[in-house]
């Protein structure tokens, strides 16, 4: 995978990443025509990762396509092959046969592969990138619906025992911290066995133990210790601990960082300490990679955010990918980490749908195991922007939340709603994170102020008073390059103005523990002919970024960078 450091120092792995067949199968005909086996003639050569969509003649595709590739196994061996993100449907196939199936573009997924044989491997992937109500996203979302195996792939040979997982867990007590490592080894041998597990992180060696395994079984193992003069992540501060267990020929390495989390009245602590969030929403997109966002510029897009004064990042509206999360750890800059449950226009069926709700509980659960060990993601975010008014929005946030909690008690939960006046899920979030528009798709930016009075009599009422509360979206569009003498719908003036006064609404009321803006860079979106939605958005592009979707500044991004700098001197 891509990751700022290397997770495997025994475990051999390499990437497949780079020039593989495809082709588009528009009608699709390809699974009963068995392309798995015989590829069709006439397919064009992609670079993996990317998006289709931002290639000349499938620029608006959706649909599905097939890719190939080739791999060669030296010897007989136990193959891993690990798709850190296809977007949406994915179908996998070795040597004609299927492998498996996959459903959500953001997080990843492995197959297994034991005993693979000597030899070359034709590695075949169906990708389908159509969505529909069940789907997450939905096929009504704000962002341009791309498609494509837009996040790296990578072989892993395993050895016959090998470590499937760790999950790192510690309790803080001033400078010191206990620690458990919880392993699960699996077996692809055919007799039992027992392998040596030792584990360790900065001058501290966990208990080793010898394990024994039987044939093609789990075994799950706690190794405890404790680090005393531990040295705490804080924003800025972004000191990690790195932890590799060894367990017989296999090995596994990943980070965190030690930090506390917590709220205490409307105030969210961080290490104990109030902490005043300013940051801005941003997708991992640009006109020319689509999703497939190069380590290149996430580095540059880090720059940016740390050069406008922000201490958190709302990964909006999808998991991320880990390279910009391991950025995120090591510059000591926050993250909101969501799913992409995007919701303004979601019917109450799709609410109710088992299979979507299904679906959403998959990926809350792939991206909280992917990500737990992050030191920067502070809050988990079940959903945006549905219908919180409704018995089937309450029914499904209590679903997510009760997942988040089952598998985290070390962040904060959060979700951002639309309807903060009469929004009826309120109690069942640590943290209120609230989308208006006002100065842009309804009234002037003064309606913030009466919105926020309103909000604080309903949340009284409904179990939430007191609780903190985000300015999780607001902005307006400016159009890169357009100005004039005075502040007109769409031009930078404008879109200056609108985030000025709001931003002195939040920032004067000591309620407000934050503000989002909407948002950091324009993006792509999905305007089409026949449908009703986002037909504001000029050149097809949401144009509420503070820097344009090549990442030049706006006149609003010097105007939020003089305040949130002003206030990192301030407080
Ligand atoms: C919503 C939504 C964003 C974006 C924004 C807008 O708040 O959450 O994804 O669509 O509106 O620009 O209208």
């Amino acid at each position: 995978m891509i990751r700022t450091f290397q997770q495997h120092i025994l475990r051999p792995t390499r990437l497949l990443n780079g020039l593989w067949d495809f082709i588009t199968d528009p009608d699709n005909i390809g699974i009963h025509e068995g392309w798995a086996s015989k590829f069709p003639e006439g397919s064009r050569k992609h670079v993996v990762p990317s998006c289709w969509n931002n290639e000349l003649g499938t620029y608006e595709y959706i649909g599905a396509a097939w890719y190939r590739t080739y791999f060669d196994n030296v010897q007989e061996t136990n193959i891993r092959l690990v798709f850190e993100g296809i977007l949406h449907h994915a179908d996998v196939y070795v040597d004609g046969k299927h492998i498996g199936y996959h459903f959500g573009g953001f997080t990843q997924f492995s197959v297994l592969l034991p005993e693979l044989a000597q030899g070359k491997h034709e590695l075949v992937i169906r990708v389908d990138n159509t969505v529909d109500w069940q789907t997450l996203p939905t096929d009504i979302a704000d962002w341009h619906s791309y498609g494509g195996i837009i996040r790296s792939v990578e072989l892993q040979e395993l050895p016959d025992v090998y470590i499937d997982s760790m999950k790192i867990d510690y309790q803080l007590k001033d400078d010191s911290a206990d620690i458990q490592l919880h392993i699960v080894l699996h077996s692809l041998s055919k007799g039992d066995c027992q392998v040596e597990v030792n584990a360790f992180t900065e001058g501290l060696s966990l208990s080793s133990s010898h394990v024994d395994i039987a044939a093609g079984q789990a075994v799950s193992l706690t190794l405890r210790g404790s680090l005393e003069k531990i040295r705490r992540w804080d924003v800025g501060e972004p000191e990690l601990y790195t932890f590799t267990v060894q367990a017989g020929e296999d090995d596994l390495i990943d980070r965190t960082g030690f930090r506390t989390v917590e709220v205490q009245g409307s105030d969210i602590l961080l290490n104990g300490k109030k902490l005043y969030l300013q940051g801005v929403n941003r997708h991992e997109e640009h006109p020319e990679w689509g999703f497939a966002f190069p380590p290149k510029l996430m580095l540059k897009d880090l720059d940016i955010l740390t050069d406008m004064g922000c201490n958190i990042v709302r990964g909006s509206h999808y998991p991320q990918s880990q390279f910009w999360i391991d950025l995120l750890d090591e510059h000591g800059m926050l993250l909101w980490s969501e799913i992409p449950m995007w919701g303004c226009f979601m019917s109450k069926e799709t609410l109710g749908s088992p299979i979507f709700i299904e679906r959403g509980i998959k990926m809350l659960d792939e991206m909280i195991s992917r990500d737990y060990h992050h030191p920067s993601i502070i809050f988990w975010g079940a959903h945006n922007e549905i219908d919180t008014r409704t018995e089937e929005a309450l029914e499904l946030t209590k679903a997510f939340v009760g997942k988040i909690r089952s598998m985290d008690s070390s962040r904060l939960v959060t979700y951002a709603t639309m309807h903060p006046e009469q929004d009826i899920v309120l109690s069942y979030f640590d943290v209120i994170g609230i989308n208006k528009y006002y100065g842009w798709y309804e009234g002037s930016v003064d309606g913030f102020s009466s919105m926020l009075e309103n909000y604080y009599i309903h949340a009284e009422k409904h179990g939430a008073g007191g609780k903190p509360v985000i300015m999780s979206e607001f902005g307006a569009a400016g159009i890169f390059g357009d100005s004039g003498w005075e502040p007109r719908l769409f031009s930078e003036d404008y879109q200056a103005d609108v985030v000025t006064r709001a931003l002195k609404i939040f920032r004067d009321d000591p309620r407000i523990a934050g503000t989002l803006i909407w948002h950091f860079a324009d993006i792509r979106v999905d305007v089409r002919s026949d449908r009703p939605y986002f037909r504001d958005r000029a050149r097809s592009f949401n144009n509420k970024g503070l820097l344009s979707e090549y990442r030049k500044p706006k006149l609003a991004y010097r105007v939020v960078k003089a305040i949130y700098r002003s206030d990192l001197l301030d407080r």
